[in-house]
């Protein structure tokens, strides 16, 4: 074990019991709200959300968001600040929610349950999140979205154009990235590896406003970037809970004291759930859709040959699972299917944004290598 991870195991320790560890200089909560999966939300949670989404168009805050986005766009992506700042802009929005009412707490959409076939996915129905939009300016006719006037930057219809004719394309298994996590030792290898793999392809599928600089107009902007704050934290629990490092916007070394874009404020303030303004939790046991849960997948991936395990599960293959006769059924009688190559980032869309080329074909070769060993291997997945 490197002595970072440690260190960083040390701090979580010590802060479970109560006590500030050395890198933490806020208070800890005096109570810690929870972010929900979008689909484990009561009815009642669901209509408290919607009602309060639609006030704050009504008074500008979709503008708000859109505009700050598109403003500080090019020090926020690209760079190690895509983390911290994005955390601390789904919270500014969060806090901005509670001012309407107390209970608001921002969900996540766990996009990867969706990877096979996102466009088909319950959540992109008129029920959730509305689908795509139509006509000859692809306007949004369903949801709580439906018909909006979005107003940054000039007036139009709140618009998607879903990728691929309508259909999306395949996006990230929960398998690569529960691998990713794994592999990634610093900030610098897990930034262009989620910002290029699942945070990219939702913002391009979903298009329109979507795949813009403007992409808080759409409300899917937030429970992505939840849910991609959510990675984060897993990450951070995996032994890199105060990990920073990489580029900052300027190219100079960031640190846990550089400030954020726009707030101005200490990257510090916002690495530790739990401490300071960051009074939130993820549900650490969401209703699992339609397959499996988290275990059961573990499971199946400890079954891997040993070198496959070593190279793309370490720590699973360090910790190996304890058999349950239920579950060891299931792998025996596995009818899950492969997990297919995931849909492309179009370089020139890459390009536009001022983002690296570099990056974003390496985070494309991790993703498809990923995909071949687990076909060599005869790996089927659940998902
Ligand atoms: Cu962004």
């Amino acid at each position: 074990m490197k002595l970072t991870s440690i260190l960083s195991a040390a701090a979580v320790g010590l802060s479970a019991i109560g006590l500030v560890d050395a890198q933490q200089n806020q208070p800890a909560c005096s109570s810690i709200y929870t972010r929900k999966e979008l689909l484990s939300l009561t009815s009642t949670e669901w209509n408290l959300y919607k009602a309060i989404l639609s006030a704050m168009q009504r008074d500008g805050w979709f503008q708000w968001f859109a505009y700050l986005h598109t403003a500080w766009f090019g020090q926020i992506h690209g760079n190690s600040q895509f983390f911290p700042f994005h955390r601390r802009f789904v919270y500014e929005w969060e806090r901005v929610g509670k001012q309407y009412n107390s209970g608001f707490a921002q969900p996540y959409w766990d996009e990867m349950r969706d990877y096979r076939a996102p466009a088909t996915s319950q959540v992109l129905t008129s029920n959730w999140l509305g689908g795509n939009g139509q006509g000859a300016n692809m306007c949004v006719q369903n949801g709580n979205q439906a018909g909006w006037t979005m107003t940054y930057p000039s007036s139009h219809c709140f618009s998607r154009n879903f990728r691929n004719n309508g259909n999306m394309n395949t996006w990230y298994s929960p398998e690569y990235i529960n691998s990713f996590v794994q592999r990634s030792a610093n900030m610098a290898d897990f930034r262009p590896g989620i910002e290029f793999s699942l945070h990219g392809i939702v913002h391009l599928d979903v298009g329109g406003d979507m795949s813009q600089r403007n992409s808080p107009n759409d409300w899917i902007f937030m429970l992505h970037h939840t849910n991609i704050d959510r990675l984060w934290w897993q990450w951070q629990m995996n032994g890199h809970l105060w990990a920073m490092d990489g580029p900052n916007y300027d190219g100079s070394a960031i640190s846990l004291d550089s400030n954020m874009p726009y707030f101005s404020e200490p990257i510090r303030s916002v690495m530790q759930l739990g401490y300071g303004q960051m009074c939130y939790q993820y549900a650490s046991n969401p209703i699992r859709r339609r397959d499996m849960d988290a275990s059961t997948e573990s499971r199946l991936v400890s079954k891997l040959p040993k070198d496959v395990l070593a190279e793309w599960f370490p720590q699973t293959a360090k910790s190996p699972i304890a058999e349950i006769t239920p579950s060891a059924e299931l792998i025996a009688n596995n009818s899950g299917k492969e997990i297919p190559y995931p849909g492309k980032i179009p370089m020139e869309w890459v390009q536009a944004h001022g983002l690296k080329i570099s990056e974003a074909k390496h985070a494309e070769e991790d993703a498809r290598r990923f995909v071949d060993a687990m076909k060599k291997a005869g790996y089927k997945s659940l998902h």
